[in-house]
């Protein structure tokens, strides 16, 4: 559903689409000055396509089982967004890894959510690593995605206490509160022209952002 005028965003996903969710809320409450212009999913397995579907927008499978390489498979969903208005890319859970064909064409545009306090636990299986680290405690980090696996710039962090008993589950599970808070939040910056990527920089407001992310408090916004 694409509102003439607004702003409207692409969302990548690979699964269950929570924080997909937290951006049909956000769009719907007027949070976000935007609108959802398309929801892509590389696995038609992915729960959130049906999601997306019965909230009105519109949906599109780009399986990369079916594509050569990943060149190939980047350069379909950069052929799918071609079709749609798309001033924001949002990888919600999005599981395969993009490369320059992707990266390159929304550079500057380009958000990942990822469920650690970067720069530590970039890849996969972050809450489970930061609890056999003995950490005490995890979070979640909004990032301008680069070449750089989880290596861009970091926008926004917010942190959560580790608590005796936990299991990467429980963890996700807490973590996952924050995360539908942040995300909009940091799309919002940037859909109002107050963030910007520069070289391997993120700046807010034209200030510098530090190399973990501003951090997430009750009162940002
Ligand atoms: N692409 C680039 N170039 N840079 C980033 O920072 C990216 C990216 C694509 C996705 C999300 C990221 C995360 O938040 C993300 C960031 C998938 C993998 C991975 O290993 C790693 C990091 C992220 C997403 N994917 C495997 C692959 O071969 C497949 C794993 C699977 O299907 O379960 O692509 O964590
Ligand atoms: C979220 O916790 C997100 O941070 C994480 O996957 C989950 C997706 O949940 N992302 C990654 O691990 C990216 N590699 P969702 O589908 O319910 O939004």
């Amino acid at each position: 559903m694409t509102t003439p005028g607004k702003a409207g965003l692409a969302i990548l996903i690979s699964g269950r689409g929570s924080n997909m969710q937290a951006f049909i809320d956000a769009c719907a409450s007027g949070q976000l000055d935007a609108s959802i212009s398309i929801v892509i999913s590389n696995s038609p397995e992915a729960p959130g396509l049906q999601r997306a579907a019965d909230a009105g927008i519109a949906t599109c499978c780009v399986d990369h089982r079916e594509y050569d390489s990943r060149e190939a498979f980047d350069q379909a969903l950069v052929d799918c967004l071609a079709d749609y208005r798309v001033d924001l890319v949002i990888l919600a859970g999005f599981m395969r890894i993009l490369t320059p064909v992707f990266i390159t064409t929304f550079c500057g545009r380009l958000l990942n959510i990822h469920p650690s306090l970067l720069p530590l636990y970039p890849g996969l299986h972050t809450h489970r690593r930061a609890l056999e680290a003995g950490d005490e405690e995890a979070g979640v980090t909004v990032h301008f995605v680069t070449q750089e696996l989880d290596g861009g710039p970091p926008v926004l962090q917010a942190r959560v206490p580790i608590i005796p008993g936990d299991t990467p589950d429980s963890l996700a599970a807490r973590v996952m509160l924050r995360e539908h808070i942040i995300y909009p939040m940091a799309a919002s910056w940037h859909l109002q022209g107050r963030l910007r990527l520069e070289g391997k920089s993120a700046y807010l407001d034209e200030a510098l952002i530090p190399a973990n992310g501003v951090q997430y408090r009750a009162d940002t916004s």
